[in-house]
């Protein structure tokens, strides 16, 4: 860092400032976390100087005798976490992952039927502004209006008419577990591909604390930096039969070079991941997130199917007078971060939306159980209860700043 101080203050500015907004604020958005310090050494490693296009033992360079042993590291690290045939993990991001299994094994114009954003699901899951929703043919099933829970019967009726090429489980906003037999079962039916896309709940999947879908899925995305806890990344874990297609499909088929620092960095995660005491973190992680949707609508929120099996809570702000927007940003002002997230049936634009998404995986990472939920609740109470008074607000402030004090996580970069 003092190199980068002289040759480039304005950057080196720049992360200071960021290493104290992630010191001294709290980082509530579900799909962030808190890196280990050798996960981000090795990110920082020499082994971001070389090309190693290709996988182990068929690379277009020479010199890549030791990216092989990383790469190959991280593979069977993975498979042991997932318990995964077959692993890819060259994907740059979660959105890539998922790029490379449409164009593996679906044509231009071809049905995939995956969660509406606006209930939970994802960009690529086939949004209309996005690649899967514009080069393909995507039809979005969603939760019920009464419950919030996902509609199994409106999947089962949409894939028996539809007969979608791929059928994607997964979210970015869903509070539940999902039954990923029984989406087998549907995809059996209409004779479809079944896709996970697991990059929210991996690290809790990991930990055996939420459903694995590798035992009914044709392919299971993930991202690796959410409650995974590594660097910010992808990963696609597959069927033996479907690994050479899928394999081709990142590379050359949507990649070039694979970020070898990023691939070493996900082995020194995985190899965290399969230790106990991650298993211990993630059920903190599942402790914290209940306990603070307890509290909160005990404060009288309203919590989105009435509480979580997950990191993360998306609060319902349509009865507490206030949009999304407005309530990210004075929890903001008071030193919370979280993000403004559509609700179901939602009448707001996604700009402002009528729900918050919290999460707890970074708190949860910085040691704070539940007595500091309990103050966390409290706090955010009073900020969303006193939106517009700028006094509650600063005193918010003072009083995020004093505990985020007492559970320092990254004191070795101040
Ligand atoms: N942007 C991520 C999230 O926040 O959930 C998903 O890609």
């Amino acid at each position: 860092m003092s190199l980068c101080k002289i040759q480039d203050s304005e950057i080196y500015n720049v992360i200071r400032n960021e290493i104290e907004r992630q010191e001294f604020e709290l980082q509530m958005i579900a799909s962030e976390n808190y890196a280990s310090q050798a996960v981000m050494e090795v990110m920082g490693s020499v082994l971001t100087n070389k090309y190693a296009e290709g996988y182990p033992g068929k690379r277009y360079y020479g010199g890549c005798q030791f990216y092989d042993v990383v790469e190959e590291l991280a593979i069977e690290r993975a498979k042991l976490l997932f318990g995964a045939d077959a692993v890819n993990v060259q994907s740059h991001s979660g959105a890539q992952a998922n790029m490379a299994v449409f164009l593996g094994f679906l044509k231009p114009g071809d049905t995939v039927l995956g969660m509406a954003l606006d209930h939970g699901g994802h960009l690529t899951h086939g949004s209309k502004v996005n690649f899967s929703g514009r080069i393909y043919n995507s039809v979005a099933y969603g939760v019920k209006k009464d419950t919030f829970l996902i509609d199994y019967e409106q999947i089962e009726e949409l894939a028996l008419k539809h007969k979608p090429k791929l059928i994607i489980a997964g979210w970015s906003a869903y509070p539940r577990d999902l039954d990923f037999k029984r989406f087998k079962k549907i995809a059996t039916k209409s004779n479809s591909l079944l896709l996970a896309d697991i990059a929210h709940p991996s690290g809790l999947i990991a930990a055996g604390l939420y459903s694995n879908p590798i035992p009914y899925c044709d392919f299971v995305t993930t991202t690796t930096h959410k409650t995974l806890r590594g660097p910010r990344g992808g990963m696609i874990m597959m069927k033996e039969e479907h690994a050479k297609i899928i394999n081709s499909r990142v590379f050359p088929g949507t990649q070039g070079g694979p970020l070898m620092n990023m691939i070493a960095a996900k082995a020194v995660a995985f190899k965290e991941a399969l230790e106990d005491s991650f298993k211990d973190y993630q059920k903190q992680v599942l402790i914290n997130s209940r306990l603070l949707a307890d509290i909160l609508i005990k404060n009288e929120f309203q919590c989105i199917t009435g509480g979580t099996d997950t990191h993360l809570v998306l609060l319902d702000l349509r009865e507490s007078g206030l949009t999304g927007k407005e309530a990210e940003e004075a929890l903001s002002e008071a030193g919370i971060t979280t993000n403004k997230n559509a609700i179901p049936f939602d009448s707001q634009p996604p700009t402002i939306a009528s729900g918050i998404r919290i999460g707890t995986p970074g708190i949860t990472t910085r040691g704070m159980k539940e007595d500091e939920i309990n103050q966390i609740a409290n706090l955010i109470t009073k900020v969303l209860k006193n939106h517009k008074n700028n006094n509650v607000l600063k005193s918010c402030k003072k009083e995020v700043n004093d505990l985020c004090s007492r559970f320092p996580i990254y004191s070795y970069l101040l």
